[in-house]
């Protein structure tokens, strides 16, 4: 029995500006949404990312409305889970609330207190040398390319992995190259033994060639989430999964038993969500406990939702909440957008 159904919008402020998807924010936009039942909660998180999400905002909120009715007169998460037309941010939220409520409720266990590792992210932003960030604990260390020339890509590779002996580099080009660039990047880096190459290629279908010149691992991130997906799955070694964007819990759970049948690694990977989304990102990344999770977008938050910022170590995060309660969060940085009770 789900009693009531509350969204919250949240409005959060970044440390500096941070560009994704070629637009700079200053701010990350959300909602929380929250499950009651008899006197306990749980809270979930619907944050689409602008630029990667499909869905914007203000349709995640009326899907989610539609959801709260149905799931008030039947509290059964399958429609949703079987439903080709839910947006992932919404699933990922209903999802997480449903998960966290359950947990509430049967007084589970406490999520195994293993923590996991989380990459260093080096945005665009951070390659400006006069912006200061630390490297220290950090087992991977992640960066964009595909922005600047590709000579200046190629010498920051470098400097990066001579001023980090030891330290895995991982390098993701958001479909920035055609194949030529991706030959020669791979060319001019052969002997950095990098950790992997996550999306290569403007154009996908030239991943086939991509295996043939390269001995770096590749990894898929946005080719996962589109409807051919399957037809390069097999060309990964790293899938990279965004739960927020690839479609919540039950989605991310089966693609990683696939992918470890098939010996492939998996990496869970953050989308700008706050601490609530957070929490729930850490508890999938558990289930793969030997991988450097990419977490790091938690550290540009300036503010949370929560009173105060999660305790996490940046470079290695373990579920510091055991249950969260409406008091626990900062109440004057949510809007209510829509109660049922
Ligand atoms: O391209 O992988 C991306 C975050 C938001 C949007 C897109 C991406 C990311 C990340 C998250 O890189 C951090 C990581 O995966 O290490
Ligand atoms: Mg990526």
């Amino acid at each position: 029995m789900i009693d009531r159904i509350d969204l919250y919008k949240y409005h959060l402020p970044l440390i500096h500006p941070v560009s994704w998807a070629s637009t700079q924010h200053t701010h990350r936009t959300g909602l929380l949404i929250c499950l009651s039942s008899s006197n306990h909660e749980g809270w979930g998180e619907i944050s689409p990312l602008p630029g990667f999400s499909q869905e914007s905002l203000s349709q995640a909120i009326k899907q989610s409305l539609h959801y709260s009715k149905l799931l008030i007169s039947c509290p059964d998460l399958s429609p949703l889970i079987e439903d080709q037309h839910i947006h992932p941010s919404v699933l990922f939220g209903f999802e997480l609330a449903h998960h966290n409520l359950n947990k509430a409720l049967h007084r589970q266990p406490a999520p195994s207190p293993c923590p996991i590792t989380s990459c260093k992210l080096v945005t665009h932003e951070l390659r400006n040398p006069s912006v200061k960030f630390t490297m220290s604990g950090y087992k991977a260390i992640k960066l964009k390319v595909g922005l600047q020339t590709l000579e200046q890509d190629i010498e920051f590779v470098h400097h990066i992995c001579n001023k980090n002996p030891g330290i895995k580099i991982r390098i993701d080009a958001n479909r920035g190259w055609n194949v030529n660039d991706a030959k020669e990047f791979v060319d001019q880096t052969q002997g950095l033994m990098l950790d992997y190459i996550e999306e290569p290629l403007k154009d996908k279908t030239q991943l086939f060639q991509f295996g043939k010149f390269s001995a770096v691992p590749l990894a898929l991130d946005e080719t996962l989430r589109e409807s051919d997906a399957e037809r390069y799955r097999p060309l990964a070694d790293v899938l990279v999964i965004k739960p927020t964007l690839f479609g919540g819990r039950t989605k991310t759970l089966e693609l990683i038993d696939l992918a470890h049948t098939h010996l492939k690694r998996c990496v869970i990977s953050s989308s700008y969500e706050s601490g609530i989304g957070l929490l729930g990102l850490i508890e999938l990344a558990q289930h793969c406990p030997d991988e450097v999770h990419g977490l790091d977008t938690y550290q540009i938050f300036q503010k949370d939702v929560f009173t105060d910022l999660l305790p996490l170590m940046h470079s290695r995060m373990h579920n510091v909440m055991n249950s969260v309660i409406k008091s626990d969060l900062n109440v004057s940085s949510l809007e209510e957008v829509f109660s049922t009770g």
